[in-house]
């Protein structure tokens, strides 16, 4: 190459950074050479290594739901971008702003069947709104470009770019200037009348927000729209970033199981849909609806999740008159626990003493709902949930969110089933002294499983389940398993101990871990 000209690789990091990237989770290997290369050119893009790509990809989530700015996953080829893709199975239904840079074999290498050649679009296509393969080092560039504000555009999305190793060393035409981002899709001019209308009835209506309706402004003018007509104001059961606690409008939490979202939506007569879809059961059971709403409930789409959620919230406030400021959730700080450490203990605790603008990752699966009751009333907070329903995604989360807002803590909750998916992302944590305190539900099972065994009609409950959903013998020492990490952990077993322990973490900077034995 001659001197003094950019690499492909190189042209493609400068791309990237002048799009608004900042962060690279990455786990690199040999065709990605180039790329880790340029990165000590490119020292905008800070590269956070992870130790499995399930941790970089949900890092990049966490970060983009927070920074609202991609982030960048270095990734190796199709077994790399594989073993990403639950996570980014979850940052796509969050509809996370990401941009995956997947290496692959040099052009003329990928044909000849080499190990690690596989086909990389079949991987990519359900986890990506974009994808593209570069062609070479003159035009990788401009695909990056295209990366970024497909990435970026029409409310955010995952991109996926492969980059063959010969169009990173080979010379580029350097980088390639942003395009325009586009914002998402104004809805159509009948879908404000038509809400309008259903919530002006008069009959029992509901206003239903998900993606990003459910913080900032979007959800002042959902609240405010819901006071000024009497429609209840309902959440989507996993919102990608829920802002939530004392002053902030509270929004009632579509609940998970089929019979209590069922009854949850019993009786509308309207039910208008903001920024998601409508609601659907998790999983078909016999004998149950697939489809939440009462059949008798006429929907009407105010703005499907690609839309523009914000504009059609406010459009609908305006066309109703809904411009007084609707109330806050009020203040309230539970009382500690005494005795024994149950999900209830622990959720009191959290609701005391979190701290205020913490980000809460919620994977605390069957220890969830009453944590999130006990926190109802705590400091405002971000809450992140598990938008795709692929666990393993709390801890890498956290990382991410926790690398977007150096200033805020983080608290994660993780369930011992879930935490041991992506456990490394703790390495992640110690290594970048990451300001995230990990709880642990430590039930030593798979507690869900067993409740949802019942459900679905299996018949009988053999050894084959306690041997399936236990995961005790040999027990997880989590506090030992961090401590190999380079993070302190302590292990606790009753309410008192549990709080000060959550106290002292959250007053500490850096990665924490407690392990709750419930
Ligand atoms: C990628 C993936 N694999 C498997 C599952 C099925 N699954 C759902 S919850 C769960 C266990 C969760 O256990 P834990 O985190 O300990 O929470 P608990 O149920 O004990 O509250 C499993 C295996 C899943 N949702 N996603
Ligand atoms: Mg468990």
């Amino acid at each position: 190459m001659a001197a003094g000209a950019m690499t492909g690789a190189e042209s493609v990091l400068r791309t990237l950074s002048a799009g608004g990237v900042k962060s690279c989770f990455a786990n690199p290997g040999t065709s990605e050479m180039h790329l880790v290369a340029a990165l000590d050119r490119v020292p905008e893009v800070r590269p956070v290594l992870a130790l499995f790509e399930g941790v970089a990809s949900g890092a990049a989530d966490g970060y983009g739901r927070m920074a609202g700015l991609p982030a960048a996953t270095l990734l190796h080829l199709g077994p790399g971008l594989g073993n990403a893709f639950a996570n980014l199975h979850n940052a796509y239904k969050a509809r996370t702003p990401m941009v995956n840079v997947v290496g692959d074999h040099a052009v003329a290498h990928a044909p000849l069947n080499a190990p690690l050649a596989s086909d990389i679009a079949s991987v990519a296509g359900p986890v990506s709104h974009w994808y593209a393969s570069a062609r070479d080092a003159r035009t990788a560039a401009g695909d990056a470009a295209a990366a970024v504000a497909a990435a970026r555009g029409h409310g955010g999305g995952i991109a996926t770019l492969v980059v063959p190793a010969d169009a990173g060393w080979e010379p580029s035409a350097g980088p390639a200037a942003p395009l325009p981002v586009l914002p998402p899709a104004a809805v159509p001019e009948g879908a404000i009348e038509a809400a309008a209308r259903a919530l002006r009835s008069g009959g029992p209506a509901a206003l239903l927000i998900g993606g990003a309706a459910t913080r900032g402004p979007s959800l002042r003018a959902a609240a405010r729209i819901a006071a000024a007509t009497g429609a209840r104001l309902i959440r989507d059961t996993f919102p990608a970033r829920l802002e939530r606690g004392a002053g902030i409008p509270p929004a009632e939490s579509l609940p998970y199981f089929t019979e209590m979202a069922v009854d949850a939506l019993a009786g509308l007569e309207h039910l208008v849909i903001c920024g998601t879809q409508a609601p659907v059961a998790f999983f078909a059971y016999p004998g149950r609806p697939s489809r939440l709403a009462d059949p008798g409930t006429a929907i009407e789409v105010l703005a499907g999740p690609r839309e523009d959620a914000a504009a059609a919230l406010e459009a609908l406030a305006g066309a109703l008159g809904a411009l007084d400021a609707a109330a806050g959730a009020d203040a309230a700080r539970p009382e500690l626990a005494d005795g024994g450490l149950d999900p209830a203990a622990i959720g009191a605790a959290i609701g005391a003493l979190l701290p205020e603008g913490a980000i809460v990752v919620d994977e605390a699966v069957t220890a969830s709902p009453p944590i999130v009751a006990a926190t109802a009333g705590a400091a405002p907070h971000d809450w992140l949930t598990l938008t795709g329903g692929a666990i393993g995604q709390g801890l890498p989360v956290a990382t991410g969110a926790a690398v977007a807002c150096p200033d805020r803590p983080v608290l994660s909750l993780e369930g011992d089933g879930s935490a041991m998916y992506t456990i490394q992302a703790l390495w992640t944590q110690a290594r970048e002294s990451l300001d995230v305190t990990t709880v642990i539900l430590a039930n030593r099972s798979y507690a869900i499983l067993d409740f949802e065994l019942s459900r679905v009609g299996a018949e009988g409950r053999g050894p084959a389940a306690d041997e399936l959903f236990g995961i005790g013998r040999p027990d997880l020492d989590f506090v030992a398993i961090a401590r190999g990490m380079g993070v302190p952990g302590r292990r606790v077993d009753d309410a008192r101990a549990f709080a000060a322990a959550l106290r002292e973490a959250l007053a500490e900077s850096g990665p924490h871990l407690i392990e709750a034995l419930i």
